[in-house]
């Protein structure tokens, strides 16, 4: 570590480790740990980007829109000097007044009240789900093996967020691949942003066409947004935009979300006899998994002006990197931050962000994960890892490849 003097009146850490390497995104801890140690405000060098992983200024940085913007996009990427993969998202991407209209529209369609008509379809299609993958992996001794990712994790999420936007229900296959680039195209132009390159047009060109008016269903989600262009609350032309920012966001989200709350109750078994005795805690179990594991781990904001933060000055025009995971474990925030805790108060977590663009799925991807919990909680006693799991790689999602099972049968 070297003391760089970019201001007069400030001195800020520099340090040249990449967060974006194959081993620090396997395992991000040890660099997390170091980077709230050097400083409140870190410059790194490898992208000429200031780094922010305590738990006070990542909060205080995402909810600072007026001088920390998104309008230059949320990626490493400046959207003033470099063209954006696709055009820019009217929620995310974007700043008040153009962010307000969207995120209205998005946030009703998307809220508790709307929300409250699929607990009991969720429910059940969880419960049916449960079964069937029990059954199916069903071994002699009254215990199940598994792959949570690709028997639960993944498709749970598949079966009901497409239909509740009123998707076709052919081609849903892109949608994963499709995120998973997105989430990558968010980090430098590493081997992961350059993946699947071949593949890039096909898929938007796929997921650009579901958004359309016609392709819709009657009712849903998608049909919700063209309703609100029909009142006038937003124009035709951005209803699209904004079908497509429910299908980049809620799909590889909560399907690392879901698998992370297994792994954790894999990991930690008396915590999770505790929410077998006291199911109602599933919540808290969603929420926790979302402290620790963050599926979004960072993005970036782009500094309006010269901003003083702590001691340091992040001059005009910087991209600021704010790692959520890192925060999420601060320990100046959280006592024992790296346990599975479920009698701890993780409410304040930012894995959803914080401020004026806070996850506005956040209430979808909550249901979803507390629906599959819960179908699981009654038919299975004990859970835990048969084999090592394996990481998925994203420049900007935590979460699991793999992730080996054995669940006894109550
Ligand atoms: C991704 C969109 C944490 C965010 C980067 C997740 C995300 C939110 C919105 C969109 C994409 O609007 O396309």
């Amino acid at each position: 570590m070297t003391l760089s003097a970019r201001t007069s009146n400030a001195t800020v850490p520099s340090s040249d480790l990449d967060p974006f390497t194959p081993s620090n995104l396997k395992d991000p801890h040890p660099m997390q740990h170091e980077l709230r140690e050097m400083g409140p405000v870190i410059y790194l060098s490898t992208y000429d980007v200031y780094a922010i992983a305590r738990y006070e200024e990542v909060r205080s940085s995402l909810e600072n829109w007026q001088q920390f913007s998104s309008g230059a996009g949320v990626g490493l990427a400046n959207f003033r000097y470099e063209e954006p993969w696709r055009p820019p998202s009217l929620l995310l991407e974007t700043d008040p007044p153009k962010h307000d209209a969207p995120r209205a529209v998005l946030s009703k369609v998307l809220g508790p009240r709307q929300l409250h008509k699929f607990r009991e379809e969720w429910s059940a299609k969880a419960a049916d789900l449960v079964s069937s993958v029990l059954t199916r992996h069903r071994r002699g001794r009254g215990d199940v093996v598994l792959d949570g990712v690709s028997q639960l994790a993944e498709v749970f999420p598949l079966q009901v967020f497409p239909d509740a936007v009123g998707l076709e229900g052919s081609g849903l296959e892109n949608l994963l691949p499709y995120g998973d680039h997105a989430f990558n195209a968010f980090g430098p132009n590493n081997d992961l942003a350059a993946k699947r390159a071949d593949q890039i047009p096909r898929l938007t060109a796929w997921v650009d066409q579901q958004c359309q008016r016609e392709k819709l269903q009657a009712t849903g989600f998608g049909a919700d947004i063209w309703a609100a262009a029909d009142r006038m609350d937003i124009t035709a032309d951005q209803a699209p935009l904004i079908v497509r920012s429910l299908l980049t966001a809620g799909v590889d989200t909560t399907v690392y979300g879901i698998a992370s709350v297994l792994y954790y109750l894999a990991s930690n078994p008396q915590e999770y006899a505790r929410l077998r005795d006291r199911p109602e805690l599933a919540r808290a179990a969603v929420e926790e998994a979302l402290r620790l594991e963050s599926p979004v781990q960072t993005f970036f904001r782009t500094a309006l002006e010269d901003v003083h933060m702590a001691d340091a000055l992040i001059p005009d025009g910087q991209k600021i990197l704010m790692f959520l995971g890192a925060a999420n474990r601060d320990p100046r925030r959280w006592s024992q931050p790296d346990q599975f805790d479920l009698t701890r108060d993780p409410s304040g977590h930012v894995a959803f962000g914080s401020g004026l663009h806070q996850c506005v799925g956040q209430h979808v991807a909550r249901l979803e994960a507390t629906c599959l919990l819960q179908a699981l909680l009654p038919r299975i006693s004990r859970i835990e890892l048969s084999q090592a799991p394996q990481r998925h790689l994203n420049n900007t999602l935590m979460g699991w490849e793999r992730l080996p099972l054995r669940m006894e049968l109550a």
